[in-house]
């Protein structure tokens, strides 16, 4: 079998995804998403001009060496760009070998450790009282783990809470230029307890609660909030500050006992090697679209469980049904999976792209023993939806100054 072609669509349908179809000579195709939100054509420009190129006519079995090829054979290694553009290529190898074989993907990887995928749901309110509701039919739909975001008092817009718009599709979806949100960590901590407090005596005590933080805090303010919910034992607490300096997770590890989880930006091992080597984080979050697909998430996922660190993939809605389809077989097989995100594919345009063989019961994904990624991607549709330019929002704090996202 050899690759004969390999096309690249970008397509929004609710928001832009990037999509590769790579193509075999025996009539095989496989799917990968290389979507990087805000920068989405410059991965489109790394595969056009600078991969597809020197993939044309390779073995497509050969999913090791061409990963290798494309990491260790290039002068520069990692970055958003290129792991983005190696992760669709791998992710649609992965999809062709299992058609090939007529096995999921979880089977090449070792089969099952489970039955089902747990999630967790995203309550996201305009007050406390709002979020609650939220969360309070989310557990009535049956799911076990429901991460909560509320608004803050006195801050205009904040991140994570859909305010008026519908869904995530219209909260983040096409903006000709960033917008400008504001940040007060003293604002966010006159309201977080409660939210906690709260959510703990609306919502019981068997519900597994979360929270993000989106890196709004700096290290010690992170320990100070880590101390703050220890009474509410959260199932993790996700990025609660910044590790480009891996090391600043010591101050908080060495003040709280409350889970910390991170690295949905993460886009390689070497991001996460301290966190995890030092047993500093409890979840480590990467996504396969982000950090070089799934023959880089397994090399993570390993590394973890042999540290104490469980697997909890980003599973945001800017990354495709194709990229959950690959954190599915992951989660599926990983000895150590913990959690997946999920924030649901109710999106009528969406699905009109993209099909998939997932479905989603009592708070857990299962799915069915399709070949492959069991996904794929109608390009016809896709052609309904053209690109838009668009960002997410940029933070400054109340004086101005450019913040954390
Ligand atoms: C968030 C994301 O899901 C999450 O954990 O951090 O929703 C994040 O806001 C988006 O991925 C950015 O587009
Ligand atoms: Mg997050």
């Amino acid at each position: 079998m050899k690759i004969s072609a390999i096309k690249v669509f970008v397509c929004n349908p609710g928001r832009n995804f990037v999509t590769v179809k790579v193509i075999t000579d025996e009539g095989i195709y496989g799917i990968g998403d290389a979507t990087l939100n805000g920068r989405e054509m410059a991965v489109v420009t790394c595969l056009e001009e600078h991969i597809i190129p020197c993939l044309i006519g390779r073995d497509p079995h050969a999913i090791e060496d061409i990963w290798q090829y494309l990491y260790r054979g290039v002068y520069w290694r990692k970055g958003p760009v290129n792991m983005a553009a190696i992760a669709a290529i791998d992710m649609a190898l992965w999809d062709i070998k299992g058609k090939a074989a007529n096995l999921p993907v979880y089977q090449l990887l070792g089969g099952k450790s489970r039955t089902g995928v747990t999630l967790y749901a995203h309550a996201s309110g305009s007050s406390i009282e709002d979020t609650l509701d939220k969360a309070e039919a989310l557990q009535q739909q049956g799911f076990k783990a429901i991460r909560l975001q509320s608004a803050i008092p006195g801050l205009n817009v904040t991140y994570g809470v859909l305010g008026d718009k519908k869904d995530y599709f219209e909260l983040q979806g096409n903006r000709p230029l960033p917008p400008e949100e504001t940040w007060s960590t003293q604002k966010y901590f006159s309201m977080i307890e409660d939210l906690f407090k709260r959510g703990r005596q609306r919502l019981g005590n068997h519900i597994h609660l979360l929270h993000d933080v989106h890196s709004r805090l700096t290290p010690i303010e992170a320990a100070r909030l880590g101390k703050l919910l220890e009474p509410y034992h959260l199932l993790f607490l996700e990025d609660a500050a910044i590790a480009e300096n891996q090391a600043s997770y010591e101050v908080i590890r060495q003040h709280t006992t409350v889970p910390l989880a991170i690295g949905e930006t993460y886009n390689s091992i070497w991001e996460c090697k301290d966190l995890i080597e030092n047993q500093l984080i409890d979840y480590i979050r990467t996504a396969a679209t982000h950090a070089g697909g799934i023959t880089a998430l397994r090399r993570i996922t390993d590394f973890a469980s042999i540290h104490n660190v469980k697997t909890a993939p980003h599973g945001a809605p800017d990354l495709s049904p194709v990229c959950f389809a690959a954190h599915m077989h992951i989660n599926i097989w990983a000895p150590n999976f913990g959690i997946q995100e999920f924030v649901g594919f109710g999106n009528d345009k969406l699905n009109d792209v993209f099909s998939h063989n997932f479905s989603v019961s009592n708070g857990m994904a299962t799915m069915t023993d399709a070949p492959g990624l069991g996904v794929d991607f109608d390009e016809e549709a896709a052609a309904k939806y053209p690109y838009k330019r668009s960002y997410l929002p940029v933070s400054r704090l109340e004086d101005g100054t450019a913040w954390h996202w």
